[in-house]
């Protein structure tokens, strides 16, 4: 005879986290399995969630990221506990930094022996570790709170200004039993799990009188514009406004960088010389010299200062952080854009265009900027250089403005950001926020997996070493990505040399004529040496075409580079000079 307890239905914590999880649309798990989640990863699978498995937490981590950023949905990265968890931290650490939603997931040890320190398997405090790197960390101990957890952990992630969260789940909560109807009825599907946050409307009309009175303004696109997907009203409000624009490097493509208002090829210009600056999902971090320093990129160019500033951000706390703004607007870009477009087109022929003289200032650099970049495009040197690979490149992704970019490196970054055109939003993803290397791999997998659209990453050797050994997991997926690397044997140029005339190489130099593309063939994928322009176009032409994986190991000038790209002047050596 069966007692009514026998007879009642159970689950545990395995089934709860993954149907917590599904309520909430997430299909796709980045991760790597181990003690005490490796069941889960299996349990995922056999649920109908795509498990993608990494060969190191951090190239997860920054999967889930991007997969953030592209999707507007927290990207999950799930690893074990203590040494696999702070390989995933620095990846949640750098979303947090970027803004892009992210969920960290890792098991970890048994609380009574982590708090009193009596040595478990992996012991350590994550929670505590995870805290201030994060924006929110959260624990569940008991089965019937996963569903809060997990609902907390989206709203954290996706509302406001977007982050990375860290949820720790101990190894005995995953076989918890309990009642499975009591654990049904403790699930939280995330009602609007990213608010819409409206302007007040006199924020708006502040921005539109600063805005009027403007004599050479200028818009600032931030990755927060990519990000927002309000993409016909960006643009709408950029061309009813006639006002020029920069596009920050992800941003590049929310409107086509051949369009005609772009200033992105008088950068130097603008930035000094603008009077009213509208920064739209963009911080006045390092890469815009704090709204206050000279321009990137040569002794000539001016320090800038005295612009009014209007900042369209869903953080308050942002405006004021490096020099004043005249007029905060505060809420998600969508709704901000809307709004503003929506006074603009109320006053009609009233709205004023910006003056000729401006224009016509920024046109004229522009011509001679890109006239002189067409004259280097040009050029067929042998060996190639960053420059004519880089033409191939371009080429390539005007014919194929679905493919998504994935760049890194120094040089191979600051050629690949000003040479390779983009057409489409969402389609360059690189360094972000802290020029971070490493990102690579991760964010080619999950860009492939999320889009399905063929993947082109551009990479430094160097930067490329940084997560290379996921080009398995590119084959192991079968996923359409093209890796070129861009070798020029190191870190900045392969040309440095050990002073002392002793064995050791120079800490910047590898291998010499290092064969990158033998990796890719040892998964199984296609690997390609190309030496000249030719012989890289129809490698990187053919991998778009076949979807195959790729690594074209394309050879360059190693004297070609400069120390740190277009920042040199940040290592300390060189600011000394100044
Ligand atoms: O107006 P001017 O005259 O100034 O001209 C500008 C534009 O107007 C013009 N332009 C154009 N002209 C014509 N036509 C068109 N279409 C056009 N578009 C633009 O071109 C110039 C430049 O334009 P840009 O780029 O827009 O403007 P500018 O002034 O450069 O902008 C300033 C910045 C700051 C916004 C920009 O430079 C930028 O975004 N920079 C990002 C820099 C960055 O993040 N770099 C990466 C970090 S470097 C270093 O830290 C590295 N490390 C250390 C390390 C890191 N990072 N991470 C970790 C975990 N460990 C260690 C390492 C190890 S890099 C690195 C590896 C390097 O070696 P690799 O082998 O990988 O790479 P290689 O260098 O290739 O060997
Ligand atoms: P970039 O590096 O391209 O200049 P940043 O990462 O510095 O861009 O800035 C992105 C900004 O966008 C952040 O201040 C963030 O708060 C903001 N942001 C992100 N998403 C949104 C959104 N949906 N609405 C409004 N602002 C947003
Ligand atoms: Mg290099």
């Amino acid at each position: 005879m069966t007692t009514d307890t026998q007879s009642q239905e159970m689950t545990d914590g395995f089934n709860l986290v993954i149907d917590a999880l599904k309520l909430n649309g997430i299909d796709t798990i980045f991760g790597l399995p181990g003690i005490p989640i490796t069941d889960l990863t299996r349990k995922m699978q056999a649920a109908g969630m795509r498990m993608i498995s990494f060969r190191h937490e951090q190239n997860a981590g920054n999967a889930a990221a991007i997969a953030g950023f592209l999707t507007q949905k927290p990207g999950i990265c799930l690893t074990v506990s203590a040494p696999g968890f702070l390989n995933g931290l620095n990846a949640l650490t750098n979303a947090t930094t970027n803004c892009f939603p992210m969920i960290l997931i890792s098991g970890s040890s048994e609380r009574e022996i982590v708090d009193l320190q009596q040595g478990d398997y992996e012991e350590m405090d994550q929670l505590a570790i995870a805290k201030p790197l994060c924006k929110a960390a959260y624990r569940v101990l008991h089965a019937e709170d996963i569903g809060i957890g997990v609902a907390r952990a989206i709203r954290a992630a996706v509302s406001g200004r977007p982050g990375g969260v860290y949820l720790d789940l101990p190894a005995k909560l995953f076989a918890q039993s309990i009642d499975a109807a009591t654990g049904k009825a403790s699930l939280i599907k995330v009602v609007d799990p990213a608010p819409r946050q409206i302007p007040a409307p006199d924020a708006v009309q502040r921005a539109l009188d600063l805005l009027k009175t403007a004599k050479r303004p200028l818009i600032i696109l931030g990755k927060g514009a990519a990000y927002a997907q309000a993409d016909d009203d960006i643009r709408a409000l950029v061309e009813k406004t006639g006002i020029p624009y920069l596009p920050m490097s992800m941003a590049k493509g929310l409107l086509p960088d051949t369009h005609k208002q772009s200033a992105a090829a008088a950068r130097s210009y603008v930035l000094p010389e603008a009077d009213v600056v509208m920064l739209i999902g963009a911080r006045l971090n390092w890469l815009l010299s704090h709204g206050k320093g000279k321009t990137w990129g040569g002794k000539d160019h001016k320090a800038w200062g005295g612009q009014k500033y209007i900042q369209v951000d869903i953080s308050p706390q942002e405006a004021d952080s490096n020099v004043r703004i005249d007029a905060p607007v505060v809420g998600d870009i969508g709704s901000c854009v809307a709004a503003m477009l929506g006074g603009i087109k109320a006053a009609g022929a009233g709205w004023p265009q910006p003056s000729g003289d401006w224009l016509g200032a920024i046109d004229e650099r522009k011509t001679k900027n890109i006239g002189k970049m067409a004259e280097t495009l040009a050029k067929n040197p042998s060996p190639m250089n960053f420059h004519s690979a880089l033409n191939v490149m371009r080429d390539i992704i005007k014919d194929n403005p679905d493919a998504i970019l994935v760049n890194e490196g120094a040089n191979a970054l600051d050629f690949t950001r000003s040479i390779v055109d983009m057409y489409k939003p969402r389609k360059r993803l690189d360094v972000g926020t802290w020029g971070v290397m490493g990102i690579g791999m991760g964010f080619a997998v999950a860009a492939a997996v999320v889009s399905d659209k063929p993947v082109i990453a551009v990479e430094g050797d160097s930067a490329f070493g940084f997560s290379g050994m996921e080009v398995e997991t590119i084959c192991r997926y079968n996923l359409p990505v093209c890796v070129v690397v861009m070798n020029n044997n190191g870190v900045y140029k392969g040309t440095d040399v050990n002073p002392t005339g002793g064995a050791d190489v120079a800490p910047t130099v590898f291998v010499k004529d290092a064969r990158y593309d033998k990796m890719m063939e040892a998964f199984g994928g296609v690997g390609v040496y190309a030496k000249t322009p030719e012989e890289l176009r129809k490698a990187v032409e053919e991998a778009v075409r076949s979807r195959k994986p790729t690594l074209v190991n394309a050879v360059i000038d190693e004297t070609a580079g400069t120390e740190s790209g277009r920042i040199t002047s940040l290592n300390p050596t060189a600011a000394k000079k100044k």
